[in-house]
This record gives C-alpha cells, sequence and structure tokens, in this order.
C-alpha cells in the first residue's frame, strides 16, 4: 500500500497529511527469518501521520497486505491464556445483542480464540481470516472460517450466502487495514438495521500517555481514538453508542456501534469524549511532543542496556513480539546488546527477528540458561510471565520493563 507517488492523502478522509516523524527503515515485523533469507530481507519507510481533518493517527506508507498476512504468519493468538479468558469475557458481552438464531461474523479470527465461544453454543458463526496457517488451526477446531481477506465485495457475497448477520465483531483487526473505508462499507452491506458492531483495538491514548511507540508497525496503519472512530463510522451513518478501556495490549479501546438513532448511547461515550480532548488526542502539537518523548525513551533504553553490558553482565530479551520489531529497529538493537529472545511460538524458534536478526529460542530453554537481565518485551503479559518465570528472580535475574516508564526489577 504505498502511498508516495501520489499525494501524501488520509486513508480515511483523502485529505493531505505529512509524517510528524520518521522511524526510519522498518521490516515486515513478524517476518522471522533465516540465515540465507537475510540479504533479500523487505524494508519500508516508517513514517506515522496524524490527520487534522479526521483525526486519524495513520501510517502513510504499509507493505502490501499479502507480505504481512499469508500462510505463515507468526502470530497465533491461543499463546496466552489469559487472552483466552479476555476473549470468553468479549463474547460474553457480545451475547447481550444477539440471540441464539444470530449470525456473527468476525474477521482477523485467527486461530478461532473468540469464536470458539460461540461454535460451543451452536451459534451461527463465521471467521474471516486470510492467514491460511492460523485459519487452519480454527478450522481444525471447528470454526468456520473462510481463508480471506475482508472487504465491501466479500460483505456481499457473505449476505447472499448466509443472509445478514446480526452482530460483526472484531479484535486487533480493523487497526490493521489502509482500505478502511471498504471495510466499513462492508459492514454496512452486511449488518442487519439493528445489527450491532463491537471492535477493540490498540487505544491511541494510551500510546501518547505511556510512550508506547512499540504499537507502531507494519501491521497497523491505525491508532484510534473515539474522535477517529466516530468520524470514520459516521461517513457510513453508524454512531459509538457504548465504548470501554481494556487492559489488554498495554491500554486498548473496545468500541460499540450500531446505526444511527437506533440505540441509546451510554454516557461513557460522551467522558471518553472530553477525556481526549484533554489528552490533546485532536491536536497536531500533541503528536510534536510524542516524537520528542520517543527519541527520549531511545536514548535512554539505550543507555541502561550499555550501562550493564560494560559490567560485563548479560542480557536477553522475553517474547519475541511484533512490537519488539519496532524497539529493536528504532533503537539498533542487535546481539552486541541482546544474546537472543526467548519465545513460546515454535514457527518463531530457530528464526532470527526482523531487521536486527536476534536468535529466537524456545522459552523451555530460558531457565537453563538465565541471563542476568532480561528485557520484557511482551510487557502486556506481564503477569502471565513473572507467573511463569517466577525462578528467575528468585535466582537474581532482573526484569528491565520500559512500559509505563523504563525500570529495571529485582
Ligand atoms: O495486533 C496484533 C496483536 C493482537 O498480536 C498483531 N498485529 C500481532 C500481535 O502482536 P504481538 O506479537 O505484539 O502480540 P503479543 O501477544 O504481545 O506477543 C506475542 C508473542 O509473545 C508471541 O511470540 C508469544 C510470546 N509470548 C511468550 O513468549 N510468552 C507470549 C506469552 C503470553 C508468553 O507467556
Ligand atoms: N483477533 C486476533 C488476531 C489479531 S492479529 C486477536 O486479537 O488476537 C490480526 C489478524 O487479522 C491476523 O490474523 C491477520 O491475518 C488478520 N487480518 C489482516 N487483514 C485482514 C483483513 N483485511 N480481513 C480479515 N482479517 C485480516
Ligand atoms: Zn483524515
Amino acid at each position: 500500500m504505498n502511498n508516495t507517488e501520489k499525494e501524501k492523502k488520509c486513508w480515511v478522509c483523502d485529505h493531505a497529511i505529512s509524517p510528524f516523524m520518521s522511524f526510519g527503515d522498518m521490516p515486515i515485523a513478524n517476518n522471522f527469518l533465516n540465515k540465507e533469507d537475510f540479504k533479500d530481507e523487505y524494508f519500508f519507510e516508517m513514517e506515522p501521520a496524524f490527520c487534522e481533518n479526521c483525526k486519524s493517527f495513520q501510517l502513510i506508507n504499509q507493505p502490501e497486505p499479502e507480505k504481512m498476512f499469508h500462510d505463515n504468519y507468526a502470530f497465533f493468538s491461543g499463546t496466552s491464556v489469559l487472552m483466552d479468558k479476555h476473549f470468553k469475557k468479549f463474547s460474553e458481552s457480545v451475547l447481550q445483542y444477539i440471540d441464539q438464531d444470530s449470525f456473527v461474523v468476525e474477521i482477523g479470527s485467527n486461530d478461532g480464540i473468540m469464536l470458539k465461544n460461540f461454535a460451543e453454543r451452536e451459534i451461527k458463526h463465521l471467521g474471516i481470516e486470510p492467514s491460511a496457517n492460523v485459519a487452519a488451526v480454527a478450522k481444525e477446531r471447528g470454526i468456520n472460517t473462510l481463508v480471506s481477506f475482508f472487504n465491501k465485495e466479500l460483505a456481499e457475497q457473505i449476505v447472499k450466502e448466509n443472509g445478514k448477520a446480526k452482530a460483526f465483531i472484531a479484535a486487533n483487526v480493523m487497526c490493521h487495514i489502509p482500505y478502511i473505508n471498504s471495510i466499513v462499507e462492508g459492514i454496512d452491506t452486511l449488518i442487519d438495521e439493528d445489527g450491532i458492531v463491537i471492535f477493540e483495538d490498540p487505544y491511541l491514548g494510551d500510546v501518547i500517555e505511556k510512550t508506547t511507540y512499540d504499537q507502531i508497525y507494519d501491521e497497523h496503519t491505525f491508532l484510534f481514538s473515539a474522535h477517529s472512530v466516530k468520524n470514520l463510522f459516521g461517513k457510513y451513518n453508524m454512531e459509538l453508542i457504548d465504548i470501554e478501556h481494556q487492559e489488554t495490549h498495554g491500554g486498548s479501546m473496545r468500541y460499540y456501534l450500531s446505526r444511527k438513532n437506533t440505540r441509546p448511547i451510554n454516557k461513557r461515550v460522551e467522558e471518553v469524549f472530553l477525556k481526549e480532548n484533554q489528552l490533546g488526542l485532536t491536536n497536531h502539537l500533541t503528536f510534536v511532543q510524542f516524537k520528542d518523548n520517543c527519541e527520549r525513551y531511545r536514548n535512554n533504553l539505550l543507555e541502561i542496556l550499555k550501562d550493564i553490558k560494560k559490567e560485563g553482565k548479560s542480557i536477553a530479551g522475553y517474547a519475541a513480539t511484533s512490537k519488539s520489531t519496532t524497539i529493536t529497529n528504532y533503537c539498533g538493537i542487535n546481539t552486541d546488546l541482546i544474546d537472543c529472545i526467548y519465545d513460546t511460538t515454535p514457527l518463531k524458534h530457530g528464526k532470527f527477528s526482523p531487521g536486527t536478526h536476534i536468535p529466537i529460542v524456545p522459552h523451555e530453554e530460558f531457565k537453563d540458561n538465565y541471563p542476568d537481565y532480561a528485557l520484557l518485551f511482551g510487557y502486556n503479559h506481564s503477569k502471565e510471565i513473572f507467573a511463569k518465570e517466577k525462578e528467575f528472580e528468585e535466582k537474581g535475574g532482573k526484569w528491565i520493563i520500559y512500559v509505563p516508564e523504563i525500570r529495571v526489577l529485582g
């Protein structure tokens, strides 16, 4: 999705935009690679922009979707026990809006972590998932899944074959799609007159408050706010009826939308709009400040890592998250500073991290080879990881955390 040849325009409203910073050349965040593939590795310049018109925070350029989502996609949703619980709860909040005869469509359904809760209740469902390998896991579990990218044309086909849906749901995928107008047109085509749309994504407010710039990587075209979601769906006569902050992925927002004037609006919606104004999420100066904050965070983290190495101590990374690709590439963290990254995903084992080529090692080997320090790239899973790795601290290991601020634990 190259936006550079034409004039740089907002993906949502076509307004002219310009980047407020550049993160430099970035690889595909989930492209864990073999040594022989280093020489052909793909990079793109990662530049975020803020659209003054529709208030969307976005990437100006993005690799083609097929370069990121394919039959060897490295992220499996089911790797986190706590996320499994989170999606069970999410499904329960959807159940309040539907009944046993409803049809539910989820996009970005991955390995079926959400839809299994509907399949178990024998509720008619369909997952749309372009990454064939993760979709295969869902299908094996008996979850109806179509291997495809969602868009308006696909929505028409789904309606022809299944009728209209009562609920359209999505987690951590709406923000991945640059042709977002086609998605909302597809939703408009797909849902009933009294249909409900519920989706959640990493929240711009959290990114700004905590300087979690690692939420910015190739897959994340957008970081939404209530303001940007309102403007996007408003174009298609839909409105926010409720909104709920979530702790997942370092701070997310769940948006509830329906056709205008069909449902009551919870007062939480207005409260979030006010908070966003106070936080400056509608003001471009906030992003100028954010750029400075990113640079400061980078310098502070590098200083800590270099000081540790000067003392002759070892550092390993923990959890080869997509987010870690931004941290390592933007900060220039390679094997001079970090020996390897421990991770639970078999598909990543024996491979090297995108761009910085740090070896990825099975997490089971962590305990055989404790480093002096472990840099926690999976901070959003800290509860789960600390519980699993108690012994590391007991044996004198120290965690380096960089969210909400950079500090050393232990
Ligand atoms: O938006 C997205 C979210 C939903 O998931 C996608 N674009 C890609 C992905 O982002 P991520 O890779 O940053 O997700 P996580 O869930 O923060 O990290 C997953 C990685 O962490 C996996 O490689 C597994 C690893 N992990 C681990 O090593 N030990 C995870 C857990 C829970 C653990 O205990
Ligand atoms: N919903 C899961 C997975 C999020 S990762 C969770 O929250 O854990 C994003 C997923 O969206 C990937 O599995 C990717 O293959 C899928 N995806 C990307 N573009 C898509 C599109 N246009 N339509 C449907 N799914 C898409
Ligand atoms: Zn715009």
